[in-house]
């Protein structure tokens, strides 16, 4: 993938004529309405949203006192600029209206095998998060974000970075600059972004550690277990009991996902699923150590069993 090219895509972002609305993914999260914002404001564009975005993201935009409406008319403007996602598979319910827009341009630090494919992409996969991105365009733009704008971008790198765990070197001197421009105190982010979880959410994760079964692969565990919901989350809560790797499976709906530490090398999440999803008539993505596919529902597990052997001939 060549190196993303900040000024080019600054130039194109800032020519663009009429009205332009930029839009984050289905369901959105922090990083991505902290995007859609900030994003909009440096280029004199409207944010507004596809659904109803995360319940973390509601929290953190009430905090700001910022308000993202949901936009019913997507197709009536000019441009639309999607921000950290640039696949179909991540409109929810809006994807027919988002594949027959015209002029699309997508911001993202994701890979997926399914892209927009007229659309204008700038992908910067060397970025944990999707506000590390716009905070380099303001700065390519020689502009600053206001003390709101810099207050989500700091929220959007902290959760996206989850709490620094997929941080990179990079990602510091964001989080210094964004901490000095929104004042913001950390105690107050990190309690904002770390709220208790609802009872559905504590006993799906406490079942996915008791239900979940292991393959040895050398002196690594790789785990899965079947949910409904909370998948990433279900992975994760599998990486603290012990596994190396986990998935995270959902049969009805066809969806796989996998998060992996940090210490394995052996293999990229996200290119193993853009790679290999296809062969189950699916699609995926994703980054170095998390991602998720989505298969024909009846060959999820087939896809389960593709993924776990790949994952295994890795690490033996
Ligand atoms: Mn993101």
């Amino acid at each position: 993938m060549p190196k993303p090219n900040y000024s080019k895509i600054l130039s194109l972002l800032s020519s663009l004529r009429g009205t332009t609305l930029v839009v984050p993914h289905s369901t959105a999260d922090v990083d991505a309405v902290a995007s859609a914002v900030a994003l909009a404001k440096l280029i004199k564009a409207t944010p507004v949203l596809l659904d109803s975005p995360s319940t973390q993201a509601r929290k953190v935009l009430a905090y700001a006192g910022v308000s993202l409406p949901v936009e019913k008319n997507i197709s009536s403007a000019d441009n639309l600029v999607l921000v950290d996602f640039n696949s179909p598979q991540l409109a929810g319910g809006r994807k027919k209206e988002l594949l027959d827009a015209k002029n699309v341009v997508c911001v993202d630090h994701h890979a997926h095998s399914d892209k927009f494919e007229d659309a204008v992409l700038f992908i910067d996969e060397g970025k944990c998060s999707c506000s590390e991105i716009i905070l380099d365009l303001y700065h390519k733009a020689g502009k600053t974000p206001d003390k709101t704008t810099a207050f989500l971008l700091l929220a959007g790198v902290i959760s996206d970075s989850a709490g620094f765990k997929s941080a990179n070197t990079s990602t510091f001197s964001a989080v210094s600059e964004l901490f000095s421009l929104s004042k913001a105190d950390y105690r107050q982010v990190y309690s904002l972004l770390n709220y208790e979880p609802d009872f559905s959410e504590k006993l799906v994760l406490l079942n996915s550690v008791k239900t979940s079964l292991t393959i040895r692969a050398g002196h690594y565990l790789i785990g899965y277990s079947f949910e409904k919901a909370f998948a990433s989350k279900a992975c994760v809560a599998l990486l603290s009991s012990g596994c190396d790797v986990a998935f995270s499976v959902n049969k009805e709906k066809g969806k796989i996902s996998c998060v992996k530490h940090s210490h394995v090398k052996q293999f990229s999440v996200g290119k193993m699923f853009e790679e290999y999803a296809g062969k189950f008539g699916g699609s995926g993505g994703g980054h170095d150590a998390i991602g998720g596919c989505t298969v024909e529902p009846k060959k999820t597990v087939s896809a389960l069993n593709y993924f776990l052997k790949f994952a295994f001939d890795k690490l033996k």
